[in-house]
């Protein structure tokens, strides 16, 4: 999921200076640097904020999930910037943040508990447009059901990458509601290729105004989203290689 390796390029800072983080493949920042901001609403897939930058300790992040984001540096030291599993972070998921002069290893300190919202860049005062229909999509797995790799389905069906049929017919004047239900226990970055669409709907919560073109499914989670107009011949699909491997993805044609 990344190319990361602590230890690798570390970064040199000096203290008090801002870095701007829009490329670092990592998911979660430790509590001696803060997350102050992550926007850029000209940037497609970025989430738009269009209210008053955020502070936080972290963030989420995933296959193609853009982030741009202001690290503050303000902890002199050498601090490893990386997932918050121990795990994945033991594994590469991170990199080493080193301040002019700083000596000894990398350290790691865990942020306070933490949870994505999604709304944290939501507009408020946005009521989203309407819908002229909307597309059930249901994502299922069926476990080591492909020569002992998980198989993944969108309403029953693995996509075929021999034949790549046509899954929706739309119109290109009409607008969608895109109705994504997990019912498996993983965590999905859904990704519509080549178009935008609006968050209208995410945990159990209304939403507007985030436009995003991959966006995080929890697991057992419904994500509801206007579309943009869909271009033509746009896959969708989970941005996980694996999982788009083996049977998760839906062909859109616009006419
Ligand atoms: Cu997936």
């Amino acid at each position: 999921m990344s190319t990361a390796a602590i230890g690798q390029l570390p970064t040199t800072a000096s203290s008090g200076t801002d870095a701007i983080c829009t490329t670092y493949p990592v998911s979660v920042i430790g509590q001696y640097q803060r997350l102050r901001s992550a926007r850029r609403p000209e940037t497609r897939g970025a989430e738009r904020s269009p209210g008053t930058p955020e502070s936080r300790d972290a963030a989420d992040k995933a296959p193609r999930k853009r982030i741009s984001a202001i690290v503050e540096l303000s902890h002199p030291g050498i601090w490893v910037l990386g997932d918050l599993d121990e795990d994945d972070r033991g594994h590469g998921m991170g990199v080493v943040i080193e301040y002019a002069g700083a000596k000894g290893k990398p350290l790691w300190r865990a942020p306070p508990p933490f949870r994505w919202d999604y709304r944290l860049f939501a507009d408020r005062n946005r009521q989203p447009p309407p819908s002229d229909e909307t597309i059930e999509i249901l994502i299922a797995k069926d476990n080591a059901a492909d020569h002992g790799f998980n198989r993944w389905t969108i309403n029953g069906t693995a996509f075929d990458m021999k034949t790549m049929p046509i899954t929706w017919r739309l119109q290109l004047d009409r607008r969608y509601r895109l109705r994504m239900r997990n019912a498996s226990d993983d965590i999905h970055p859904m990704h519509l290729h080549r178009s935008r669409f609006e968050l209208t709907r995410i945990a159990g919560g209304p939403t507007a105004g985030v436009l995003k073109d991959v966006a995080m499914l929890g697991g057992y989670q419904t994500m509801e989203s206007i579309s943009l107009p869909i271009s033509r011949d746009s896959p969708f699909h989970c941005h996980m290689q694996l999982h788009m491997d083996y049977g998760f993805m839906a062909l859109f044609q616009t006419t």
